[in-house]
């Protein structure tokens, strides 16, 4: 059975006098029954590293798919390990939507991540449109599939369902519907890894807030959450923790 994992993206949110916000996170009694994580932008990453000390995970929000080279302004997985990330977000629909990355580009990404030690947390969704369509199910599978590249390592994954039209909008989709996808996810990665698919964290993620967490922690194959802007600050956070 996978563990359960409380993880916050800060997204292009957060300054040196923010990270109170990650001190005053680790200064509450952690939590034995999740681990907890934030994935910040790479210039906090160092510097919460020393602050935590390992009472909380960090992790970066995006990497290069390149080792190293000429690639002004990217950051590669392993700056993100040396600076003290143990997880990377990769795929999320932002990046999808922003920078055009495709499948490929992604499953790239997850195989230089987990080679330079990280663990990928593979960011899948489908748009409005799409859900209105009917297609959910479809596209998070080709989703998944098409960013997990043969070699893809089932020990340093973390799939993250991420309805676009769920993202920062309060809107969250019907219990049933969570339900469905996280089951076909996890149905996927079985055929895909066999027994090991039980140990990937599979996470909600899209206007996860302490009002309705519970709720959410409870469905089957839900394993924790992608949490955006309830993670800002340490008290909202803390009350999704407590709810997982
Ligand atoms: C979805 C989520 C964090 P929010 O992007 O990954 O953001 O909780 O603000 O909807």
């Amino acid at each position: 059975m996978a563990r359960r994992l409380a993880a916050g993206n800060w997204k292009m949110h957060g300054l040196r006098a923010d990270l109170a916000q990650v001190e005053a996170l680790c200064a509450a009694p952690q939590p034995e029954h999740c681990d907890v994580l934030l994935c910040l932008p790479a210039t906090l990453i160092d510097r919460a590293a020393r602050l935590a000390q390992g009472r909380i995970g960090l992790g970066g929000e995006d990497c290069h798919a390149n080792t190293h080279g000429a690639h002004t302004g990217e950051i590669s997985a392993a700056m993100l390990k040396d600076a003290g990330a143990s997880h990377v977000i990769l795929g999320h629909s932002e990046r999808r939507a922003d920078h055009g990355e495709t499948d490929a580009l992604v499953a790239s990404k997850v195989l230089a991540a987990q080679s330079a030690g990280l663990t990928a947390i593979l960011c899948v969704g489908e748009t409005l449109a799409e859900r209105d369509a009917g297609r959910t199910l479809e596209v998070v599978a080709t989703q998944l599939a098409g960013s997990l590249a043969e070699g893809a390592d089932p020990a340093r994954l973390v799939v993250a369902y991420e309805p676009v039209w769920a993202i920062g909008t309060g809107r969250v989709p019907v219990e049933g519907d969570i339900l469905a996808v996280h089951a076909a996810l996890r149905a996927d990665l079985v055929q895909r890894f066999g027994a090991a698919a039980a140990d990937i964290p599979l996470l909600y993620g899209g206007s996860v807030k302490p009002e309705n967490a519970a709720q959410i922690f409870a469905l089957q194959d839900v394993d924790g959450a992608l949490v955006g802007g309830a993670s800002l600050k340490a008290a909202d956070f803390a009350q999704i923790i407590a709810a997982l």
